[in-house]
């Protein structure tokens, strides 16, 4: 590929195209990629429609400027072939302008054009990943790349130094975190219903606990807690700040249960090696549900658990996740969860252990876009 004058010869330019559908998260897993792009060595554009949730992810951060950050393009923005990336990343299927793909029709080298789908642990992902999908009325292709947690699937974004530095400092502090008197829970969740519950539950528990709750719907649903109830008993709720997202990995590392939520949070807490609670994304039908029991039965299944044990785990996150079914166990099965704790994090460290033995997401899209880019 000749780059253009100006640019490394051995680098690709990447185009990344994001829309924010709600929440934080489309423009958290996009600027995290863009980071991990530019911290190889390439050169990344990131188009993106709501500036400001990107500009809260970054906070006072100012050490990417090689990104170029643009706003979406408008309706009557025409770009020329020049303009055109390498490699065009259309995150979780957002559309480029009509005007962005026609020039890529005209481009002498077509770019390679990739889909970024959602995270899902579910089967079916490995057999759709890379799949083409030539586009009807362009003489363009696009391929479907799936993030995932398998050597079949496109794996998960980590960035180059991400590895050595959570295997040498977590180990220390999660030897500590399993005899640690008071627990530390970090809470980033959708709105929850059986929040009440649970704070009852973790009042009424004689292992003290220090609920640090995120930007989230929860925060105002722990402080109307509070203010009605007297006894809170040994547990202490505080806020936890927003945090830029280069410091968010640290503020996981300081807990030991991580209820997270969406995608890049639940990507992080597996990174942290902490027991987590997945609050999925709600979707129509319940389809979630079978994206989240789905990881969970890749999760558990490291020989560490029992069946028992397995069972009081999901059938938990089940609750969290408003199964009617398993309502109760948000009461019954929460006390049990925090004697089996040791257990809990053994297997957190060995679900990250077998996770590092992948290939990263970025290293493998590098790859997979240079093969397509002659
Ligand atoms: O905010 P989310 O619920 O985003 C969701 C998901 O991405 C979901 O897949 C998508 O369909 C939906 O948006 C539209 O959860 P997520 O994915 O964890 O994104 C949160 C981002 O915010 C993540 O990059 C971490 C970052 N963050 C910080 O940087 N600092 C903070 O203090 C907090 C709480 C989060």
């Amino acid at each position: 590929m000749n780059s253009p004058p100006g640019y490394p010869s051995n680098t690709l330019r990447w185009d990344i195209f994001c829309r924010v559908i709600d929440n934080y998260g489309d423009a958290g897993v996009c600027w995290r990629l863009a980071v991990d792009l530019v911290e190889r060595g390439e050169t990344v554009q990131l188009f993106i429609d709501e500036p400001l949730v990107l500009a809260q992810l970054q906070g006072t951060d100012s050490s990417f400027p090689d990104i170029k950050v643009s706003p979406w393009p408008e309706s009557t923005r025409l770009f020329s072939a020049d303009e055109v990336a390498d490699v065009v990343v259309e995150a979780f299927a957002c559309d480029p302008p009509v005007s962005y793909l026609e020039a890529m029709q005209q481009r002498s080298i077509k770019p390679t054009w990739i889909n970024l789908e959602y995270l899902s642990a579910e089967s079916w992902v490995e057999a759709h990943h890379t799949l083409p999908s030539p586009h009807p009325r362009y003489a363009l292709t696009k391929h479907f790349y799936f993030p995932g947690f398998t050597p079949a699937t496109g794996g998960l974004i980590r960035e180059a130094l991400l590895t050595a530095s959570l295997t040498s400092v977590n180990t220390a502090t999660t030897e500590g975190a399993a005899a640690a008197a008071t627990q530390a829970i970090f809470l980033f969740s959708y709105e929850q219903p059986l929040l009440d519950q649970w704070l009852d539950v973790l009042a009424a528990s004689v292992r003290p606990a220090q609920l640090n709750v995120a930007v989230c719907p929860s925060r105002s649903q722990a402080k109307s807690w509070q203010s009605t109830t007297a006894n809170r008993g040994a547990l202490s709720i505080s806020d936890a700040p927003f945090v830029p997202q280069s410091d968010f990995d640290a503020v996981l590392a300081q807990h030991d249960w991580l209820f997270i939520r969406g995608e890049d949070s639940f990507v992080r807490a597996q990174w942290a090696a902490k027991p987590l609670v997945w609050h999925i994304y709600p979707q129509a039908d319940h389809v979630h549900f079978d994206k989240l029991l789905a990881f969970y039965d890749r999760y558990l299944n490291q020989g560490v658990l029992n069946c028992e044990q397995q069972t009081l785990y999901r059938e938990f996150v089940l609750a969290w996740n408003g199964a009617s079914a398993f309502e109760l166990a948000i009461s019954t099965h929460w006390q049990k969860l925090v004697e089996i704790y040791p257990l809990l994090l053994a297997n957190a460290l060995a679900w990250r252990s077998y996770l590092l033995t992948q290939r990263d997401l970025v290293t493998q899209l590098k790859d997979f876009a240079r093969h397509l880019v002659k």
